[in-house]
């Protein structure tokens, strides 16, 4: 995997869109786009809120995708139109961009991928760019909108400038600059969106990045439901206060170890490694380590035998600052065991034996119990959307990316698919006229797509 991402001719089926972005370009900029960037969003199908922690998930990526008609500015200044008239116009320069914590605004994702591909050459004469930037996945929704906003920007800057980077640097460029905006996310969204195969899932293992294509059951279909309660991730610290209590996990656990300075771990997943030993001992560790009850802040600070303003530098981050309890057995053993059942998997995908799809229903279900009982990262519109999932057919369901509203995905038999989306269609959306208003959009089956590219007209 150290392509860079390909410049492909406009397909004969997108060409309606994309010359409706390029008359839309020009009505607004004058002038016509000189390329097109795209970058998909994607369903992580297990591994959820593990990828911080260090390991590996198990995504794919979608349809639906970030679009941008770019045009090359010379004198370094960025112009950025949304076709969604709902988000202002922005205007800046690439020599002086700011990405403050305070408000995610949709153009500061767009600055988050043209301050980390800046970063990556010192260049006195730095071009920016115009862009009308176009958007088709349901946003704050699990779906990855954000990262493919920041991917699809940090492409436009790439081109604009006459650079290259592989899909590999891309993708680990993408995953450190969206944090600009105040998450502390994993890598999961930003490698899937570079390295995607058409008609493949992928295993996306971390430090260092690492993509291995997974077969899916060949009839093995996904459905995603959008419960349309949205959450955006940079708004509230919801995501970050997961991430700390992995990291205090990690070094409350560290610390009940003779021989690791607690100091020296951040992540889950880095203790393990320095243990050298299984997730299942892992998970012993837990139980026998770390108390069901939460942890106050002053329990913490005993443990560790820090001050608060000590630990605040070792383990908390801007918006968990005044956070005072941390769940921390629950939250190790979610993480322990979903990255295991990320590893049955992919065992099952390459084995594809005769019941596949029971098992890795189960997996899926068993992900999302996880996710709800020990992460506390659903939501009661997810229960209930998963359960509506499984009454019409689905083998298995679960919520899907950071959660608290947002999607879910569910694995089907290929030729239950029209029956569940039925199903799913009168239970869930029709009895509230607000949410049929959106079913279109909201619901839909999805196959694994291609990632980010270059488009141009031939
Ligand atoms: P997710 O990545 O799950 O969709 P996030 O909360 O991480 O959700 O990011 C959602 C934010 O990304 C939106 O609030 C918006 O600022 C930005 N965004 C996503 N898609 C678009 C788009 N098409 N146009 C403008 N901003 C977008
Ligand atoms: P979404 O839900 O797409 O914002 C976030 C993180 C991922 C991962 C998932 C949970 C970012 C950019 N994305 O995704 O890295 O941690 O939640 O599995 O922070
Ligand atoms: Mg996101």
């Amino acid at each position: 995997m150290t392509a860079e991402p390909p410049v492909l001719a406009v397909p004969e089926a997108k060409k309606e869109r994309y010359q409706s972005l390029r008359a839309k370009f020009r009505e607004h900029f004058h002038d016509d786009p000189a390329f097109y960037a795209r970058a998909p969003g994607r369903v992580n199908l297990i591994g959820e809120h593990i990828d911080y922690c260090g390991y590996s998930v198990l995504p794919m990526a979608i349809e639906q995708d970030i679009v941008m008609a770019v045009l090359p500015d010379n004198s370094g200044a960025i112009s950025l139109v949304n076709s969604d008239h709902q988000y202002d116009e922005f205007v800046g320069d690439v020599k002086t961009i700011q990405i403050t914590k305070d408000e995610p605004h949709w153009y500061k994702y767009v600055l988050c991928g043209i301050q980390g591909v800046k970063e990556q050459f010192c260049s006195s004469e730095t071009k920016g760019f115009k862009a009308l930037v176009e958007g088709t996945i349901p946003r704050s929704a699990g779906l990855s909108s954000s990262s493919a906003l920041v991917c699809c920007a940090a492409l436009a800057m790439l081109k604009a400038n006459g650079w290259t980077m592989t899909k590999e640097l891309l993708s680990e460029v993408c995953a450190k600059c969206e944090r600009y905006i105040g998450t502390e996310g994993g890598g999961m969204d930003q490698a899937i969106s570079f390295t995607a195969k058409a008609g493949k899932a992928k295993l996306i293992d971390f430090n260092p990045l690492r993509t291995t294509d997974v077969q899916l059951p060949l009839n093995a279909a996904f459905v995603v439901c959008n419960s349309l309660a949205e959450m955006n991730k940079a708004a509230t610290p919801h995501f970050n206060i997961r991430v700390v209590e992995c990291r205090i996990a990690a070094q409350i656990l560290a610390q009940s170890q003779d021989d690791i300075k607690w100091r020296e771990i951040k992540r889950l997943g880095e203790l393990q490694l320095r243990l050298g030993v299984s997730l299942d001992e892992m998970l012993e560790l837990v139980s026998s380590k770390l108390h069901i009850e939460p942890y106050s802040k002053e329990e913490v600070c005993k443990i560790l035998d820090v001050s608060p303003e000590e630990l605040a530098e070792t383990s908390l981050s801007a918006n968990t600052r005044n956070v005072e309890n941390f769940y921390l057995h629950q939250r190790a053993s979610h993480v322990y065991g979903e990255a295991k059942r990320v590893l049955q998997f992919k065992v099952i995908c390459d084995d594809q034996p005769a019941d596949a799809l029971e098992k890795l229903g189960e997996l899926m279900n068993a992900s999302h119990a996880s996710c709800r009982d020990l992460y506390e990262c659903s939501h009661p519109d997810l229960d209930i959307l998963v359960e509506t999932c499984r009454k019409h057919g689905a083998v298995g369901s679960r919520m899907t990316g950071a959660g608290w509203g947002g999607c879910t995905v569910s694995l089907v038999r290929t030729e239950s698919t029209v029956p569940l989306l039925a199903g799913v269609r009168d239970d869930y959306y029709k009895p509230n006229p607000a949410k049929m208003a959106k079913a279109k959009e909201a619901l839909f089956a999805t196959i694994p797509a291609g990632g980010a590219a270059y488009y141009v007209f031939e």
